[in-house]
Protein backbone atom coordinates (compact mmCIF):
# COMPACT_ATOMS: atom_id res chain seq x y z
CA UNK A 1 0.00 0.00 0.00
CA UNK A 2 3.08 2.32 0.53
CA UNK A 3 3.52 5.48 -2.42
CA UNK A 4 0.07 6.53 -1.55
CA UNK A 5 -0.90 9.55 0.74
CA UNK A 6 -3.87 9.41 2.64
CA UNK A 7 -5.75 13.59 2.57
CA UNK A 8 -8.06 15.54 4.48
CA UNK A 9 -11.74 15.94 3.49
CA UNK A 10 -12.72 19.55 3.72
CA UNK A 11 -15.76 21.21 2.37
CA UNK A 12 -16.71 17.97 0.33
CA UNK A 13 -12.81 18.00 -0.76
CA UNK A 14 -10.11 15.68 -0.23
CA UNK A 15 -7.03 18.34 0.10
CA UNK A 16 -3.55 18.43 1.24
CA UNK A 17 -2.35 20.06 4.36
CA UNK A 18 1.64 20.95 4.75
CA UNK A 19 3.40 18.07 6.10
CA UNK A 20 3.36 14.47 5.34
CA UNK A 21 3.69 11.56 8.02
CA UNK A 22 4.17 8.08 8.22
CA UNK A 23 1.52 5.61 9.10
CA UNK A 24 3.47 2.55 10.34
CA UNK A 25 2.51 -1.21 10.13
CA UNK A 26 2.48 -2.32 13.79
CA UNK A 27 2.53 -6.15 12.78
CA UNK A 28 6.64 -5.74 10.80
CA UNK A 29 7.31 -2.08 10.86
CA UNK A 30 6.64 -1.28 7.52
CA UNK A 31 5.33 1.52 5.96
CA UNK A 32 1.53 1.78 4.96
CA UNK A 33 0.74 5.02 3.67
CA UNK A 34 2.20 8.64 4.45
CA UNK A 35 -0.58 10.86 5.70
CA UNK A 36 -1.36 14.32 5.18
CA UNK A 37 -1.24 16.34 8.04
CA UNK A 38 -3.55 19.68 8.11
CA UNK A 39 -2.28 22.54 9.03
CA UNK A 40 -3.85 25.38 11.09
CA UNK A 41 -5.07 26.79 7.66
CA UNK A 42 -6.80 23.71 6.63
CA UNK A 43 -7.87 22.79 9.92
CA UNK A 44 -9.72 26.74 10.35
CA UNK A 45 -11.03 25.71 6.73
CA UNK A 46 -12.62 23.00 8.04
CA UNK A 47 -14.50 24.28 11.03
CA UNK A 48 -15.84 27.02 8.52
CA UNK A 49 -16.82 24.88 6.50
CA UNK A 50 -18.70 22.56 9.62
CA UNK A 51 -20.29 26.18 10.77
CA UNK A 52 -21.57 26.93 7.09
CA UNK A 53 -23.08 23.98 6.36
CA UNK A 54 -25.56 24.39 9.28
CA UNK A 55 -27.04 27.02 7.40
CA UNK A 56 -27.06 25.08 3.78
CA UNK A 57 -29.23 21.93 2.82
CA UNK A 58 -28.45 20.35 6.21
CA UNK A 59 -29.70 22.96 8.38
CA UNK A 60 -33.27 22.82 6.36
CA UNK A 61 -33.42 18.47 5.48
CA UNK A 62 -36.42 17.73 7.87
CA UNK A 63 -34.97 14.69 10.70
CA UNK A 64 -36.22 12.02 8.71
CA UNK A 65 -34.25 12.50 5.36
CA UNK A 66 -31.16 13.27 7.59
CA UNK A 67 -31.90 10.07 9.21
CA UNK A 68 -32.16 8.51 5.70
CA UNK A 69 -28.87 9.51 4.64
CA UNK A 70 -26.85 7.90 7.79
CA UNK A 71 -28.85 4.59 6.85
CA UNK A 72 -27.09 4.91 3.13
CA UNK A 73 -23.99 5.77 5.39
CA UNK A 74 -24.32 2.10 7.01
CA UNK A 75 -25.29 0.68 3.96
CA UNK A 76 -21.71 1.93 2.26
CA UNK A 77 -19.78 0.82 5.01
CA UNK A 78 -21.62 -2.80 4.75
CA UNK A 79 -20.94 -2.79 0.79
CA UNK A 80 -17.27 -1.92 1.34
CA UNK A 81 -16.58 -4.26 4.12
CA UNK A 82 -13.87 -5.61 3.40
CA UNK A 83 -12.01 -2.09 2.49
CA UNK A 84 -12.35 -1.07 5.92
CA UNK A 85 -11.39 -4.46 7.21
CA UNK A 86 -8.15 -4.49 5.42
CA UNK A 87 -7.49 -1.15 6.22
CA UNK A 88 -8.34 -1.26 10.11
CA UNK A 89 -5.80 -4.30 9.86
CA UNK A 90 -2.91 -2.58 8.27
CA UNK A 91 -3.05 0.51 10.46
CA UNK A 92 -3.83 -1.58 13.72
CA UNK A 93 -2.19 -5.23 13.09
CA UNK A 94 -5.49 -6.51 15.01
CA UNK A 95 -6.75 -10.21 14.71
CA UNK A 96 -8.99 -10.71 11.74
CA UNK A 97 -11.41 -12.15 13.55
CA UNK A 98 -12.00 -9.38 15.49
CA UNK A 99 -12.11 -6.44 12.84
CA UNK A 100 -14.31 -8.23 11.27
CA UNK A 101 -16.79 -9.27 13.94
CA UNK A 102 -16.86 -6.35 16.46
CA UNK A 103 -14.85 -3.15 15.03
CA UNK A 104 -16.31 -2.75 11.40
CA UNK A 105 -20.03 -4.51 11.92
CA UNK A 106 -20.10 -1.53 14.59
CA UNK A 107 -18.93 1.15 12.60
CA UNK A 108 -22.22 0.55 10.11
CA UNK A 109 -24.42 -0.35 13.63
CA UNK A 110 -23.64 2.91 14.88
CA UNK A 111 -24.90 5.04 12.02
CA UNK A 112 -27.77 2.52 11.78
CA UNK A 113 -28.76 2.88 15.62
CA UNK A 114 -28.89 6.35 15.78
CA UNK A 115 -30.04 6.92 12.74
CA UNK A 116 -33.53 5.37 13.53
CA UNK A 117 -33.60 6.18 17.39
CA UNK A 118 -33.52 9.74 16.19
CA UNK A 119 -36.22 9.27 13.50
CA UNK A 120 -38.15 7.47 16.39
CA UNK A 121 -37.86 10.57 18.94
CA UNK A 122 -41.13 11.99 20.13
CA UNK A 123 -42.19 15.43 20.64
CA UNK A 124 -43.84 16.44 23.75
CA UNK A 125 -46.14 19.09 24.90
CA UNK A 126 -46.96 20.67 28.31
CA UNK A 127 -50.11 22.64 28.93
CA UNK A 128 -50.57 24.65 31.64
CA UNK A 129 -52.90 27.28 33.76
CA UNK A 130 -52.54 30.37 33.41
CA UNK A 131 -54.52 33.39 35.77
CA UNK A 132 -56.36 34.69 32.99
CA UNK A 133 -58.12 31.14 32.64
CA UNK A 134 -56.77 30.72 28.90
CA UNK A 135 -53.42 28.64 29.83
CA UNK A 136 -50.42 28.48 27.43
CA UNK A 137 -48.13 25.74 25.95
CA UNK A 138 -45.03 24.66 26.62
CA UNK A 139 -43.28 22.47 24.27
CA UNK A 140 -39.83 21.78 23.14
CA UNK A 141 -37.36 21.79 19.89
CA UNK A 142 -34.12 20.14 20.08
CA UNK A 143 -31.83 21.98 18.10
CA UNK A 144 -28.02 20.96 16.98
CA UNK A 145 -25.49 22.12 19.15
CA UNK A 146 -23.36 23.05 15.76
CA UNK A 147 -19.99 22.48 14.71
CA UNK A 148 -18.72 19.47 16.85
CA UNK A 149 -14.95 18.78 17.33
CA UNK A 150 -14.38 14.55 17.51
CA UNK A 151 -11.31 13.47 18.75
CA UNK A 152 -10.78 9.80 18.59
CA UNK A 153 -7.87 7.36 19.78
CA UNK A 154 -6.38 4.46 17.82
CA UNK A 155 -7.58 1.42 19.92
CA UNK A 156 -10.69 1.16 18.14
CA UNK A 157 -10.17 3.31 15.62
CA UNK A 158 -13.60 3.14 12.97
CA UNK A 159 -16.11 2.09 16.27
CA UNK A 160 -15.51 4.65 18.36
CA UNK A 161 -14.89 7.64 15.78
CA UNK A 162 -18.64 6.42 14.74
CA UNK A 163 -19.78 6.13 18.26
CA UNK A 164 -19.52 9.96 18.23
CA UNK A 165 -19.90 10.95 14.66
CA UNK A 166 -23.23 9.03 14.16
CA UNK A 167 -25.15 10.48 16.95
CA UNK A 168 -23.47 13.83 16.51
CA UNK A 169 -24.65 14.37 12.43
CA UNK A 170 -28.25 12.42 13.90
CA UNK A 171 -28.77 15.63 16.03
CA UNK A 172 -28.53 17.70 13.12
CA UNK A 173 -24.87 18.88 14.00
CA UNK A 174 -21.90 19.11 11.43
CA UNK A 175 -18.58 17.18 12.38
CA UNK A 176 -14.76 18.22 12.44
CA UNK A 177 -12.86 14.89 13.23
CA UNK A 178 -9.75 14.01 14.13
CA UNK A 179 -8.62 10.44 14.36
CA UNK A 180 -5.48 9.35 15.73
CA UNK A 181 -2.26 9.93 13.84
CA UNK A 182 -1.83 6.21 14.33
CA UNK A 183 -5.31 4.98 12.86
CA UNK A 184 -5.66 7.49 10.15
CA UNK A 185 -7.43 4.65 7.45
CA UNK A 186 -10.69 3.80 8.30
CA UNK A 187 -11.36 7.60 8.60
CA UNK A 188 -10.55 8.13 5.67
CA UNK A 189 -12.51 5.55 4.08
CA UNK A 190 -15.84 6.97 5.97
CA UNK A 191 -14.99 10.32 3.93
CA UNK A 192 -15.44 8.68 1.02
CA UNK A 193 -18.07 6.94 1.74
CA UNK A 194 -19.75 10.20 2.74
CA UNK A 195 -18.96 11.77 -0.30
CA UNK A 196 -20.40 8.59 -2.16
CA UNK A 197 -24.02 8.66 -0.61
CA UNK A 198 -24.53 12.51 -0.58
CA UNK A 199 -23.51 14.17 2.70
CA UNK A 200 -23.83 17.69 1.80
CA UNK A 201 -20.16 19.71 1.48
CA UNK A 202 -19.37 20.26 4.89
CA UNK A 203 -21.18 18.26 7.17
CA UNK A 204 -18.04 15.63 7.68
CA UNK A 205 -14.94 17.08 7.69
CA UNK A 206 -11.83 15.00 8.35
CA UNK A 207 -8.34 16.40 9.41
CA UNK A 208 -5.51 14.28 10.11
CA UNK A 209 -2.54 15.09 12.59
CA UNK A 210 -0.91 15.00 16.32
CA UNK A 211 -2.54 16.31 19.15
CA UNK A 212 -0.35 19.41 21.26
CA UNK A 213 0.83 21.46 18.51
CA UNK A 214 -0.70 19.95 15.70
CA UNK A 215 -4.15 19.47 14.21
CA UNK A 216 -5.88 18.18 17.47
CA UNK A 217 -4.83 21.48 20.11
CA UNK A 218 -5.96 23.60 16.87
CA UNK A 219 -9.38 21.94 16.25
CA UNK A 220 -10.33 22.40 20.05
CA UNK A 221 -8.99 26.12 19.86
CA UNK A 222 -11.07 27.68 16.99
CA UNK A 223 -13.86 29.68 18.69
CA UNK A 224 -16.33 28.45 15.84
CA UNK A 225 -16.16 24.96 17.81
CA UNK A 226 -19.11 24.90 19.61
CA UNK A 227 -18.62 21.52 21.80
CA UNK A 228 -15.86 18.62 21.75
CA UNK A 229 -16.61 14.67 22.43
CA UNK A 230 -12.92 13.29 22.84
CA UNK A 231 -11.83 9.27 23.66
CA UNK A 232 -8.48 9.21 24.80
CA UNK A 233 -6.66 8.97 27.95
CA UNK A 234 -7.29 11.22 31.11
CA UNK A 235 -4.38 13.65 30.86
CA UNK A 236 -5.24 14.38 27.06
CA UNK A 237 -8.65 15.38 28.53
CA UNK A 238 -7.42 17.81 31.05
CA UNK A 239 -5.38 19.26 28.30
CA UNK A 240 -8.10 19.50 25.68
CA UNK A 241 -10.37 21.08 28.62
CA UNK A 242 -8.81 23.77 29.16
CA UNK A 243 -8.88 24.85 25.90
CA UNK A 244 -12.84 23.73 25.79
CA UNK A 245 -12.82 25.96 28.80
CA UNK A 246 -12.71 29.16 26.58
CA UNK A 247 -16.21 29.64 25.61
CA UNK A 248 -17.34 27.60 27.92
CA UNK A 249 -17.53 24.78 25.22
CA UNK A 250 -19.51 21.67 26.26
CA UNK A 251 -17.58 18.64 26.64
CA UNK A 252 -17.86 14.45 26.29
CA UNK A 253 -15.30 12.42 27.46
CA UNK A 254 -14.36 8.75 27.60
CA UNK A 255 -11.15 8.28 29.23
CA UNK A 256 -8.34 6.01 30.96
CA UNK A 257 -9.44 2.90 33.10
CA UNK A 258 -7.96 0.76 35.78
CA UNK A 259 -10.33 -1.54 35.83
CA UNK A 260 -10.90 -4.40 38.43
CA UNK A 261 -12.36 -8.57 37.69
CA UNK A 262 -13.80 -9.85 41.03
CA UNK A 263 -13.96 -13.55 40.96
CA UNK A 264 -15.84 -15.03 43.51
CA UNK A 265 -15.47 -19.14 44.37
CA UNK A 266 -19.23 -19.73 43.63
CA UNK A 267 -18.18 -18.61 39.81
CA UNK A 268 -18.86 -20.45 36.96
CA UNK A 269 -14.89 -21.80 36.82
CA UNK A 270 -14.97 -22.45 33.21
CA UNK A 271 -16.85 -19.11 32.25
CA UNK A 272 -14.62 -16.68 34.60
CA UNK A 273 -11.48 -18.11 33.05
CA UNK A 274 -12.43 -17.39 29.13
CA UNK A 275 -14.42 -14.19 30.30
CA UNK A 276 -11.28 -13.00 31.79
CA UNK A 277 -9.06 -14.28 29.51
CA UNK A 278 -11.04 -11.85 26.82
CA UNK A 279 -10.99 -9.22 29.77
CA UNK A 280 -7.52 -8.78 29.85
CA UNK A 281 -6.28 -9.64 26.87
CA UNK A 282 -8.65 -8.49 24.18
CA UNK A 283 -6.92 -6.32 21.09
CA UNK A 284 -3.78 -6.94 23.35
CA UNK A 285 -5.17 -5.08 26.41
CA UNK A 286 -6.07 -2.19 24.35
CA UNK A 287 -9.40 -1.62 24.98
CA UNK A 288 -10.34 0.70 28.13
CA UNK A 289 -12.54 -1.96 29.42
CA UNK A 290 -10.04 -4.17 30.06
CA UNK A 291 -9.53 -5.99 33.12
CA UNK A 292 -6.19 -4.77 34.80
CA UNK A 293 -6.51 -5.97 38.06
CA UNK A 294 -8.38 -9.19 38.96
CA UNK A 295 -9.39 -10.21 42.23
CA UNK A 296 -9.92 -14.01 43.00
CA UNK A 297 -11.55 -15.35 46.18
CA UNK A 298 -9.14 -16.62 48.65
CA UNK A 299 -10.16 -20.40 48.63
CA UNK A 300 -9.95 -20.47 44.40
CA UNK A 301 -6.84 -18.15 43.84
CA UNK A 302 -4.01 -20.92 42.98
CA UNK A 303 -6.58 -22.37 40.44
CA UNK A 304 -7.24 -19.63 38.94
CA UNK A 305 -4.18 -18.28 38.62
CA UNK A 306 -3.11 -21.90 37.02
CA UNK A 307 -5.99 -21.49 34.72
CA UNK A 308 -5.69 -18.31 33.86
CA UNK A 309 -1.73 -18.91 32.99
CA UNK A 310 -2.69 -22.05 30.72
CA UNK A 311 -4.96 -20.21 28.75
CA UNK A 312 -3.01 -17.00 28.79
CA UNK A 313 0.32 -19.22 26.87
CA UNK A 314 -2.26 -20.76 24.27
CA UNK A 315 -3.17 -17.27 22.78
CA UNK A 316 -1.92 -17.29 19.33
CA UNK A 317 0.21 -13.94 18.81
CA UNK A 318 0.59 -13.54 15.60
CA UNK A 319 -0.16 -11.80 11.80
CA UNK A 320 -4.17 -11.39 11.64
CA UNK A 321 -4.38 -13.15 8.01
CA UNK A 322 -2.50 -16.13 10.19
CA UNK A 323 -5.59 -16.75 12.09
CA UNK A 324 -3.72 -15.37 15.43
CA UNK A 325 -6.10 -14.59 18.44
CA UNK A 326 -3.25 -11.47 19.00
CA UNK A 327 -1.45 -9.06 17.09
CA UNK A 328 0.63 -6.51 18.07
CA UNK A 329 0.69 -3.35 20.68
CA UNK A 330 -0.14 -0.15 18.48
CA UNK A 331 3.71 1.63 17.81
CA UNK A 332 6.76 1.00 19.53
CA UNK A 333 6.33 3.77 21.74
CA UNK A 334 3.68 2.30 23.21
CA UNK A 335 5.23 -1.17 23.70
CA UNK A 336 8.46 1.01 25.43
CA UNK A 337 5.73 2.40 28.06
CA UNK A 338 4.33 -1.28 28.31
CA UNK A 339 8.09 -2.67 28.72
CA UNK A 340 8.91 -0.03 31.59
CA UNK A 341 5.59 -1.36 33.25
CA UNK A 342 6.74 -4.74 32.91
CA UNK A 343 10.58 -3.69 34.29
CA UNK A 344 8.78 -1.93 36.90
CA UNK A 345 6.71 -4.52 38.04
CA UNK A 346 9.24 -6.78 38.76
CA UNK A 347 11.39 -3.87 40.56
CA UNK A 348 7.52 -3.14 42.86
CA UNK A 349 7.61 -7.06 43.55
CA UNK A 350 5.71 -8.85 41.44
CA UNK A 351 6.07 -12.27 41.42
CA UNK A 352 5.64 -13.09 37.49
CA UNK A 353 3.28 -15.97 36.30
CA UNK A 354 4.01 -15.87 32.56
CA UNK A 355 4.97 -13.93 29.83
CA UNK A 356 6.59 -10.56 30.67
CA UNK A 357 8.45 -9.79 27.58
CA UNK A 358 8.72 -9.83 23.67
CA UNK A 359 8.11 -13.16 21.40
CA UNK A 360 10.86 -13.60 19.04
CA UNK A 361 9.25 -15.04 15.82
CA UNK A 362 12.73 -15.13 13.27
CA UNK A 363 11.37 -13.49 10.63
CA UNK A 364 10.16 -9.93 9.72
CA UNK A 365 7.34 -9.55 12.54
CA UNK A 366 10.61 -9.26 14.99
CA UNK A 367 10.40 -5.60 13.43
CA UNK A 368 6.86 -5.07 14.70
CA UNK A 369 5.58 -4.13 18.54
CA UNK A 370 4.34 -7.63 19.70
CA UNK A 371 4.76 -8.17 23.62
CA UNK A 372 3.83 -11.37 25.31
CA UNK A 373 0.50 -11.81 27.44
CA UNK A 374 1.25 -11.29 30.83
CA UNK A 375 0.18 -12.05 34.28
CA UNK A 376 1.59 -11.03 37.77
CA UNK A 377 0.83 -11.61 41.23
CA UNK A 378 1.84 -10.53 44.80
CA UNK A 379 1.70 -6.75 44.21
CA UNK A 380 0.55 -4.48 47.00
CA UNK A 381 -2.31 -2.45 46.75
CA UNK A 382 -0.39 0.75 46.33
CA UNK A 383 1.63 -0.55 43.47
CA UNK A 384 2.04 1.94 40.73
CA UNK A 385 1.59 -1.13 38.33
CA UNK A 386 -1.99 -1.55 40.30
CA UNK A 387 -2.98 2.34 40.17
CA UNK A 388 -1.93 3.12 36.88
CA UNK A 389 -3.68 2.20 33.16
CA UNK A 390 -1.27 0.42 31.35
CA UNK A 391 -2.99 -0.39 28.55
CA UNK A 392 -1.27 -3.67 27.22
CA UNK A 393 -1.68 -7.95 27.30
CA UNK A 394 -1.43 -7.44 31.18
CA UNK A 395 -3.36 -8.71 34.32
CA UNK A 396 -2.41 -8.71 38.09
CA UNK A 397 -3.98 -11.33 40.17
CA UNK A 398 -4.80 -10.67 44.06
CA UNK A 399 -6.95 -12.95 46.75
CA UNK A 400 -9.75 -11.55 48.85
CA UNK A 401 -11.31 -12.88 51.87
CA UNK A 402 -14.33 -10.88 51.79
CA UNK A 403 -16.84 -8.55 50.14
CA UNK A 404 -15.95 -5.94 51.89
CA UNK A 405 -12.58 -6.22 51.07
CA UNK A 406 -12.95 -6.34 47.43
CA UNK A 407 -15.09 -4.14 47.45
CA UNK A 408 -12.63 -1.41 49.12
CA UNK A 409 -10.24 -2.74 46.50
CA UNK A 410 -11.89 -2.55 43.45
CA UNK A 411 -13.03 1.33 44.58
CA UNK A 412 -9.30 2.51 45.47
CA UNK A 413 -8.43 3.75 42.05
CA UNK A 414 -8.56 7.41 40.54
CA UNK A 415 -10.19 5.98 37.51
CA UNK A 416 -14.33 4.50 37.43
CA UNK A 417 -14.64 2.94 33.85
CA UNK A 418 -16.09 -0.83 34.15
CA UNK A 419 -16.07 -3.96 36.24
CA UNK A 420 -17.04 -7.58 35.96
CA UNK A 421 -18.29 -9.70 38.71
CA UNK A 422 -18.34 -13.78 38.36
CA UNK A 423 -20.72 -15.44 40.45
CA UNK A 424 -23.92 -17.96 40.97
CA UNK A 425 -25.07 -15.54 43.44
CA UNK A 426 -26.91 -13.00 41.93
CA UNK A 427 -28.28 -10.74 44.58
CA UNK A 428 -24.16 -10.79 45.63
CA UNK A 429 -23.93 -9.80 42.51
CA UNK A 430 -26.26 -7.01 42.54
CA UNK A 431 -25.37 -5.57 45.91
CA UNK A 432 -21.65 -5.65 44.83
CA UNK A 433 -22.55 -3.81 41.71
CA UNK A 434 -24.41 -1.00 43.36
CA UNK A 435 -21.24 -0.21 45.14
CA UNK A 436 -18.47 0.15 42.69
CA UNK A 437 -17.54 3.76 41.83
CA UNK A 438 -17.88 2.89 37.78
CA UNK A 439 -19.90 3.42 34.71
CA UNK A 440 -20.64 0.30 34.05
CA UNK A 441 -20.49 -3.20 35.50
CA UNK A 442 -20.90 -6.67 33.64
CA UNK A 443 -22.05 -9.80 35.80
CA UNK A 444 -20.90 -13.01 34.25
CA UNK A 445 -19.97 -11.17 31.00
CA UNK A 446 -17.48 -8.58 29.66
CA UNK A 447 -18.17 -6.15 26.79
CA UNK A 448 -21.88 -7.05 25.81
CA UNK A 449 -22.90 -4.01 24.48
CA UNK A 450 -26.74 -2.53 24.25
CA UNK A 451 -26.08 1.11 22.11
CA UNK A 452 -29.32 2.15 24.16
CA UNK A 453 -27.82 1.93 27.53
CA UNK A 454 -25.42 5.20 28.79
CA UNK A 455 -21.71 4.31 28.73
CA UNK A 456 -18.96 6.28 30.21
CA UNK A 457 -17.04 6.56 33.59
CA UNK A 458 -16.93 8.25 36.59
CA UNK A 459 -13.48 9.65 38.70
CA UNK A 460 -10.77 9.89 36.00
CA UNK A 461 -12.97 7.79 33.29
CA UNK A 462 -14.78 10.74 31.80
CA UNK A 463 -17.00 13.68 31.95
CA UNK A 464 -20.58 12.07 30.77
CA UNK A 465 -22.69 9.50 29.35
CA UNK A 466 -23.22 8.79 25.64
CA UNK A 467 -25.07 6.04 24.25
CA UNK A 468 -28.97 5.94 23.04
CA UNK A 469 -30.90 9.10 24.29
CA UNK A 470 -27.84 10.15 26.62
CA UNK A 471 -26.38 10.78 22.95
CA UNK A 472 -29.04 12.41 21.31
CA UNK A 473 -29.19 14.70 24.59
CA UNK A 474 -25.59 15.69 24.46
CA UNK A 475 -25.46 16.41 20.81
CA UNK A 476 -28.83 18.69 21.51
CA UNK A 477 -29.49 22.02 22.60
CA UNK A 478 -32.87 21.45 23.52
CA UNK A 479 -35.02 25.16 23.16
CA UNK A 480 -38.34 25.37 25.04
CA UNK A 481 -41.12 27.40 23.43
CA UNK A 482 -44.09 28.52 25.54
CA UNK A 483 -47.08 29.63 23.72
CA UNK A 484 -49.51 31.76 25.56
CA UNK A 485 -53.20 31.40 24.65
P1 LIG B 1 -4.60 9.93 23.46
O1 LIG B 1 -5.26 10.74 24.52
O2 LIG B 1 -3.12 9.94 23.39
O3 LIG B 1 -5.08 10.41 22.01
C1 LIG B 1 -6.45 10.41 21.65
C2 LIG B 1 -6.67 11.46 20.58
O4 LIG B 1 -6.44 12.75 21.13
C3 LIG B 1 -5.73 11.34 19.38
O5 LIG B 1 -6.46 11.63 18.21
C4 LIG B 1 -4.69 12.41 19.65
O6 LIG B 1 -4.04 12.89 18.51
C5 LIG B 1 -5.55 13.49 20.29
N1 LIG B 1 -4.85 14.45 21.15
C6 LIG B 1 -3.76 14.22 21.94
N2 LIG B 1 -3.43 15.36 22.60
C7 LIG B 1 -4.34 16.31 22.23
C8 LIG B 1 -4.54 17.67 22.59
N3 LIG B 1 -3.73 18.29 23.46
N4 LIG B 1 -5.56 18.34 22.01
C9 LIG B 1 -6.39 17.72 21.14
N5 LIG B 1 -6.25 16.43 20.76
C10 LIG B 1 -5.24 15.73 21.31
O7 LIG B 1 -5.18 8.47 23.60
P2 LIG B 1 -4.77 7.16 22.79
O8 LIG B 1 -3.39 6.77 23.21
O9 LIG B 1 -5.06 7.40 21.35
O10 LIG B 1 -5.85 6.08 23.33
C11 LIG B 1 -5.65 5.30 24.47
C12 LIG B 1 -6.35 5.91 25.67
O11 LIG B 1 -7.73 6.09 25.37
C13 LIG B 1 -6.33 5.02 26.90
O12 LIG B 1 -6.11 5.82 28.03
C14 LIG B 1 -7.73 4.43 26.94
O13 LIG B 1 -8.17 4.00 28.20
C15 LIG B 1 -8.53 5.57 26.43
N6 LIG B 1 -9.81 5.11 25.89
C16 LIG B 1 -10.95 5.32 26.61
C17 LIG B 1 -12.19 4.85 26.14
C18 LIG B 1 -13.47 5.03 26.91
O14 LIG B 1 -14.54 4.75 26.35
N7 LIG B 1 -13.44 5.45 28.15
C19 LIG B 1 -12.23 4.19 24.91
C20 LIG B 1 -11.04 3.99 24.21
C21 LIG B 1 -9.84 4.46 24.71
O1 LIG C 1 -18.78 0.03 22.81
C1 LIG C 1 -18.70 1.25 22.86
O2 LIG C 1 -19.59 2.00 22.46
C2 LIG C 1 -17.48 1.88 23.41
N1 LIG C 1 -17.49 3.23 23.53
C3 LIG C 1 -16.43 1.11 23.77
C4 LIG C 1 -15.21 1.59 24.30
C5 LIG C 1 -14.14 0.80 24.35
C6 LIG C 1 -12.90 1.28 24.84
O3 LIG C 1 -11.80 0.99 24.39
Amino acid sequence: MSGRILKNYVAGEFVDGSNLFDNINPVDGTLVCQVSEADKKTVDKAVSAAKEALKGPWGKISRKDRCVLLMKVADEIENRFDDFVKAEIADTGKAHSQVKNIDIPRGAANFRFFADLATKQDEKSWDMETKDGKGATNYIVDKPIGVVAVISPWNLPLLLMTWKVAPALAAGNTVVVKPSEETPSTATLLAEVMDKVGVPKGVFNLVHGFGPGSAGEVIVSNPDVDAVTFTGESSTGVAIMKNAAVGLRPVSFELGGKNAAIIFADADFEKAVAGTIRSAFSNCGQVCLCSERVYVERSIFNDFVDALKKEAQAIKIGRPEDGSDMGPLISKVHRDKVMAYFSLALEEGATLITGGGVPEFGDSRDNGFFIRPTIWTGLAEDARCMKEEIFGPVCHITPFDCEGDVISYANDSVYGLAAAIWTTDMDKANRIARRLEVGICWVNEWFLRDLSTPFGGVKLSGIGREGGIHSLEFYSEPLTICVKH
